[in-house]
């Protein structure tokens, strides 16, 4: 990047080394002035000064200043070889709709719950325990690198149910991440150090994130079946027949409720039996969890799928996220659990993960901890967020009502919409390709990611007949 234009023994920079008071032997040459030092010599204006690594003043004149800026001008950056990275398929979605003039404009893109006049919503019983914090003057120490205590016990309580005999016998060895995906990133991160031969398999379709996480971890990974677009169902035959042809101790990332894209979960039995395959191939049981009370309205319903695999004694990975359950998105608060089949080996996964994150992030954000660990402490809060979840669990199922109903009687093709009311949780996965997603952003202004996915948190009930107008016009004028 240095360019022969800049040089020491041009008069201006000669006559600034001879006033050095450093001397001769400190006159920079040009190797000896930093990159970041000639870059803001040329961006400065007039005399710009700074010291090189031999602690030399060294500075150029205005006049001097054209040749250096000249020879920069045709100098090639060192990020030239950096190309530009396509957009999120998810959260460029809102950057696409804050873009959008257009009155009608609607956010489907990202899961993230708003009211029925379509705003954020921060749960009453969040501002309750923040409140609270504040009176209370708690302070901004560093926490732990594992995390807050009590909330690593609230979430795993949460997450197992508080009399779990594993929590009792100090099986869990939870560590408080940065959210869903941190969480996500740090097992991943785990994984890669300590089963270097192992890989995950993931269902298809999946968040589209979890490719990206284990991708950057450098653990290979590969799909399973999971949707079927015929029944716009479960694949269940091949979900089982895949989980089954897997090496031996793979790692089968499975979503704890509602699943994302698609809200298709396997019914109880059907969990029974993905668990009977797991267990005989000795793979690991790995959790996404991060509706937990989003999907049913129901903390302990939403965790039948965890807690069934923990009973049959199985060790188990679950990630945590509280971005939509407690609507604390932005908080970055979750955890990565992991399920042990005994004590000192739980202490020891728990030290590696520990050693894990340090280099990564140190130790993780202490507010969002705070409002689950109080809000979960205390047996009111507890109640009236249960409400709120509920409430807005409800919300969604209104709006999915209302969205299936406006299409069937909007729709004279005679198409089965039902599917929209079988699925759960936040996403209504609609089999609109992407030629249909695209129209349904460039001619309506609806934004949604472009596998088919709506999100059914960012829809009010009064924008469901033009949703329904939407989607019956890219199903049937696009294909
Ligand atoms: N897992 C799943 C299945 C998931 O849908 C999300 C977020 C996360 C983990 C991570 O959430 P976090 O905020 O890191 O705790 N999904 C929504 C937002 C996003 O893509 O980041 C979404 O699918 O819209």
């Amino acid at each position: 990047m240095a360019s022969a234009a800049f040089s020491v023994s041009s008069p201006a920079a000669s006559a600034v080394a001879a006033r050095s008071k450093a001397g001769p032997r400190a006159v920079p040459d040009r190797h000896s002035v930093p990159a970041y030092l000639r870059l803001v010599s040329v961006l400065g204006r007039g005399v710009s000064q700074g010291r090189s690594r031999t602690g030399c003043r060294v500075g150029i004149t205005r006049k001097n200043f054209g040749r250096v800026m000249m020879a920069l001008a045709v100098d090639v950056s060192r990020f030239e070889g950096v190309p530009m990275a396509p957009p999120d398929p998810i959260l460029g979605v809102s950057e696409a709709f804050r873009a959008d003039k257009n009155d009608l404009k609607l956010n489907l893109g990202v899961g993230a719950y708003r009211t029925e006049e379509l705003q954020p919503y921060v749960l009453n019983v969040v501002k309750k325990a923040e409140k609270l914090m504040l009176e209370k003057g708690d302070n901004k120490e560093y926490l732990p690198i594992e995390g807050l205590a009590a909330f690593n016990k609230a979430t795993a309580e949460l997450l197992l149910g508080a009399d779990n005999p594993v929590i009792k016998q100090g099986l869990v060895a939870t560590i408080q991440s940065l959210s869903g995906t941190g969480s996500l990133r740090l097992a991943a991160a785990f994984i890669q150090r300590y089963f270097p031969e192992a890989k995950v398999i993931i269902s298809s379709p999946t968040w589209g994130n979890h490719k990206n996480i284990f991708n950057d971890a450098r653990v290979p990974w590969s799909e399973y079946r999971y949707y079927d677009p015929k029944t716009v169902g479960l694949d269940f035959e091949g979900m089982i027949a895949d989980i089954e042809a897997a090496p031996e101790g793979s790692f089968v990332l499975l979503h704890g409720c509602a699943h994302n894209p698609t809200g298709i979960d396997p019914t109880p039995e059907q969990w029974e039996k993905i668990a009977d395959v797991i267990q005989e191939k000795k793979h690991m049981p790995f959790f996404d969890v991060a509706y937990q009370g989003f999907a049913s309205g129901s903390l302990d319903e939403d965790a039948f799928s965890v807690r069934l695999f923990v009973k049959r004694g199985m060790e188990v990975f679950v990630a945590q996220s509280y971005s939509k359950n407690l609507g604390l998105y932005s908080e970055r608060i979750g955890a990565i659990n992991v399920v042990c089949s005994a004590t000192d080996v739980a202490d020891r996964v728990k030290s590696q993960l520990k050693r894990l994150a340090r280099p990564m992030y140190s130790n993780p954000p202490i507010h969002g901890a705070r409002i689950v660990a109080n809000v979960v402490g205390d047996p009111t809060m507890f109640g009236e967020w249960k409400q709120e979840m509920e409430e807005m669990a409800g919300r969604i199922k209104n709006v999915r009502q209302k969205l299936y109903d406006s299409l069937s009687a909007k729709d004279q093709s005679g198409k089965d919409w039902s599917f929209i009311l079988r699925q759960i949780g936040m996403f209504s996965y609609t089999g609109l390709n992407k030629a249909q997603s695209d129209n349904m952003t460039d001619k309506w202004h609806v934004y949604m990611t472009k596998d088919g996915r709506i999100s059914l948190a960012g829809l009010s009930l009064a924008k469901c007949d033009y949703l329904a107008d939407a989607i019956i016009d890219s199903f049937h004028n696009l294909n």
